[in-house]
């Protein structure tokens, strides 16, 4: 009798002990990442960022997939995730459309899908749980709002003579590059005399900006102002720039964005003129939202990321605390 009941005290203990250990230690969850690919700056401080923040986390499980800027291997790497039964997907979409079947799928396989960065297209977006990231078209429409001014104070716009611009656009069909323009767009409107004279992909790319901004200059030496989508396209066309024999941040007016470093020494140097800042260091928000969603809290449609914009009367300043 005296037995059992040390048994039973026991058991009771190690019930408390279980249930307290279930209580202190969530349940390891595995994430299944896919990335969009390495074709930035800005893309390389998203990914250390996202892979940093899963690893570092005792209680999350990564599964990474580089789709390298292909979308049917993002497609890819969903059905694998579900095959193995993830319990919750990350997701940047390289372009818009294309993916509300894959979407569906997980949808069915009842696996949650929470975005960093780009989104997919509206009428997909009810398979998606939260999305977390920058406002493209805010971006863009800093670019032209940033272009506006500097044209005034620097007399260059009297409202009636020709502004020639020129526009390098990120990967045709990715939110970013369709949002950004549009923004920039917006505030062009206001302005009659600018002139998006050309406007062409080149991918998000260093190497693509370059060869694209040598096709334009050929195309017409006149060029007064670069919109680029990114700062790396922009970095690309600086070199084009130069190599036409150009000055580039005074022959032509270059604005870039996301604020990654090679832009900042850019603006330093006086090569460039403005980037407009988009954050990539999404990694912390992402498992706070993984976490909630594990502690069956109820996550935003949108979380937005706070940002600044930085030219040759701030960049200097700001240059040694960037991390990125
Ligand atoms: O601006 C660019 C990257 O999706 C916001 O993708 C991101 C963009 C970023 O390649 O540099």
């Amino acid at each position: 009798m005296k037995r059992w009941g040390k048994v039973l005290a026991l058991v009771a203990v190690a019930m408390v002990v279980v249930s307290v250990a279930a209580i202190a230690a969530p349940k390891t969850w595995v994430v299944g990442f896919t990335q969009v690919g390495s074709e930035s700056e800005w893309r390389t401080a998203d990914t250390i960022s996202v892979q940093d923040s899963i690893t570092n986390d005792p209680t999350l499980v990564m599964v990474y997939s580089d789709a390298q800027q292909k979308q049917e291997n993002q497609i890819k790497a969903i059905r694998s995730f579900i095959q193995r039964k993830v319990n919750v997907i990350l997701f940047t979409a390289i372009v818009e459309t294309g993916y509300g079947t894959v979407l569906q799928e997980a949808q069915k396989a009842h696996i949650p899908i929470v975005m960093i960065d780009r989104p997919v297209a509206k009428e997909d977006m009810h398979y998606v749980l939260t999305i977390m990231g920058s406002d493209f078209i805010k971006e863009g429409e800093k670019a032209g709002n940033w272009l506006a001014k500097y044209l005034k104070d620097n007399g260059i716009d009297d409202g009636s003579t020709p502004i020639d611009i020129a526009e390098l656009q990120g990967t045709t069909g990715a939110a970013p590059a369709i949002d950004r323009a549009q923004g920039f767009r917006n505030i062009a409107k206001d302005h009659p005399n600018w002139q998006i004279n050309h406007s062409q992909d080149g991918d998000f790319t260093s190497s693509q900006g370059k060869q694209v901004m040598e096709a334009f200059l050929k195309a017409d030496p006149k060029i007064q102002v670069l919109f680029a989508h990114n700062d790396q396209m922009a970095l690309g066309a600086i070199q084009a720039i130069k190599e036409a024999g150009l000055q580039p941040g005074k022959d032509i007016i270059i604005i870039g964005m996301d604020a990654v470093k090679g832009m900042f020494q850019a603006i330093v140097a006086g090569e460039a003129n403005c980037t407009i800042e988009c954050n990539p260091l999404l990694g912390p928000q992402a498992v706070q939202a993984i976490h909630d969603l594990r502690a069956g809290k109820k996550l935003p449609a949108r979380i937005w990321t706070i940002e600044s914009q930085f030219d040759a009367t701030n960049a200097a300043a700001a240059l040694p605390t960037r991390q990125y």
